[in-house]
């Protein structure tokens, strides 16, 4: 099947298939959806949805939420996100995070970071502590390590020999065709209030030159938070993501009318457009907007994403475009 026919397919099985319930009928219909929500990338954001919910429902913090949510898969170890994530070029890993936060338009960032835990924490910390919006490298690590978070020695022997292998184990399969060596958490959240707030983390690129920062903590290109519109976050080839601001062109899509669905298709296309690359981006998005309609729209097969509300938590699979060109 070409890549075109896949989105195409995939958007019609979408329209039938069981799982698409309570948010995605109500999308279609225009109408309100279930709140609290939570939507993120994979279906690893499956858990950490349940996790951010849980803090929701005991009356928790907005950004509580996002910050715990996402601390589950930094945890987790099965992902390319938090310290077993994939290691750059010199088999070092290092982490992009951001947050934003609607309700005040406060955003907080971190990049390039080495050795902490919780990467999203830090990214947290640079919004509430500092005047600044993104710090990077060896000035991103001191910062967190002041505000006491955990650290973590990477360059043991131990850390070194895993990644030799695992750098040895990529290089026997080099044909592989999705990017499974790159997945990022980017979560959203929509309080029962009304109000909007947002993150993401990952390591980013595997193999990537050390320094090269994604799309995934730079505000507007991994994720965008308007607490008068919605909320977008990507996952796939950063580069692709952040030549063309996606996630705030897809709140300001659905600021002008689209369906979250329709924005991240239409962003989607809207690079397709101007990429020679066509549709082998590897871009991959979800929103959600202030009245509780979400959606998703990627141009790899195999992404997925989770969507989770005090009734249902779910894993969906990636709508493709949809028929139309707007
Ligand atoms: C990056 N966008 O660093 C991230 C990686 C990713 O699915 O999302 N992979 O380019």
């Amino acid at each position: 099947m070409t890549r075109r026919k896949f989105l195409n397919h995939a958007a019609l099985g979408a329209l039938t298939a069981s799982a698409l319930t309570a948010g995605r009928s109500a999308e279609a219909n225009g109408e309100k959806g279930e709140m609290p929500l939570i939507v993120s990338t994979w279906p690893f954001g499956k858990a950490a949805n349940e996790a951010a919910l849980k803090i929701l429902l005991q009356g928790g913090a907005l950004l509580d939420a996002v910050e715990q949510g996402i601390w589950v898969t930094e945890s987790a170890g099965d992902a390319s996100v938090g310290l077993s994530g994939s290691p750059n070029a010199a088999g070092v890993v290092q982490l992009d995070a951001c947050i934003m936060n609607g309700s005040d338009h406060k955003a907080g960032s971190v990049a390039g970071l080495e050795g902490i835990r919780h990467p999203i924490s830090a990214a947290r910390r640079v919004m509430e502590k500092t005047r600044h919006v993104l710090l990077v490298g060896e000035g991103a690590r001191m910062f967190a390590l002041e505000e006491g978070l955990e650290s973590v020695e990477l360059n043991s022997r131990e850390r070194y020999d895993q990644w030799q292998k695992q750098r040895a184990a990529q290089r026997a399969k080099p044909a592989e065709k999705k990017p499974a060596n790159h997945d990022t958490i980017a979560l959203l959240v929509l309080g029962a209030d009304g109000n909007l707030a947002g993150g993401c983390s990952t390591s980013g690129l595997g193999g990537k030159l050390p320094g090269r920062v994604g799309d995934s903590p730079i505000i507007g290109s991994g994720l965008y938070v308007d607490n008068e519109v919605g909320a977008a976050g990507a996952t796939g080839l950063g580069e692709n993501v952040m030549r063309y601001c996606a996630s705030f062109l897809i709140v300001e899509f659905m600021r002008q009318g689209m369906l979250p669905h329709e924005a991240c298709s239409q962003v989607i296309r809207r690079i397709m457009r101007s990429e020679p690359k066509g549709a082998k981006l590897s871009i991959n998005f979800v929103a959600l907007d202030k009245r509780g309609r979400y959606g998703a729209a990627g141009t790899d097969e195999g992404f997925q994403y989770s969507v989770t509300t005090p009734t249902s938590s779910l894993v969906l699979p990636n709508p493709g475009l949809g028929p139309s060109d707007r």
